[in-house]
């Protein structure tokens, strides 16, 4: 199929990913796309369950999700994915499986310390107190995107605006 797509949200826990992907996917179901979102939920428990956090599993993790999203993608499918994704090597090898643009990275570009407040599972928290090895912003590194197709700020534009503006470019 020819219409696939991968849009590939990648931020810090807590910057409104999972939130965003949703409600694309709504907005895309409503206009009668066929989609498929994949996230931490239905990835990480099935999948990915073999795989940790540390810097090889997160690659390996990212690799398997763009390998799947690629599979439906080509099926005609368009996939949301919802991950952190922080290595930019591995958002690019996930971008190389895509024909030119039909990879859409969108930076989810929360700041950190809005995401720590936010803090909506305790995991930063916890991170803090040493609780939680290799925590992305708090002792892991996150590697800002260097040229996303979009890049979007939660704290200063509405739900609706971001997927409105995410529309266009697809
Ligand atoms: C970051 C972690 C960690 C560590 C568990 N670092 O906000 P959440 O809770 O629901 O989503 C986060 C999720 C990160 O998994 P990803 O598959 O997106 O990561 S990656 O793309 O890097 O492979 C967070 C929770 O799992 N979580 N431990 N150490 N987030």
């Amino acid at each position: 199929g020819h219409a696939g797509k991968c849009v590939w949200f990648t931020g810090y826990s807590g910057s409104g990913k999972s939130t965003l992907a949703n409600a694309l996917e709504v907005e895309l179901n409503r206009r009668g796309y066929h989609t498929m979102l994949l996230d931490g939920d239905n990835i990480r428990h099935g999948l990915c369950k073999d795989l940790g956090m540390g810097e090889a599993d997160r690659a390996e993790n990212i690799r398997r999700v763009g390998e799947v999203a690629r599979l439906f993608a080509e099926a005609g499918v368009i996939v949301i994915t919802a991950f952190i994704s922080p290595f930019r090597a591995d958002r690019d090898a996930a971008r190389a499986l895509f024909d030119d643009g039909d990879f859409v990275e969108v930076h989810v570009d929360t700041p950190l310390d809005i995401c720590e407040q936010r803090d909506p599972k305790g995991l930063y928290q916890k991170a803090r107190e040493g609780r939680i090895r290799d925590f992305t912003g708090i002792n892991s590194p996150y590697e800002v995107p260097s040229a996303p197709e979009a890049s979007v700020n939660t704290e200063r534009l509405s739900q609706q605006d971001i997927i409105m503006q995410l529309m266009k470019l697809l």
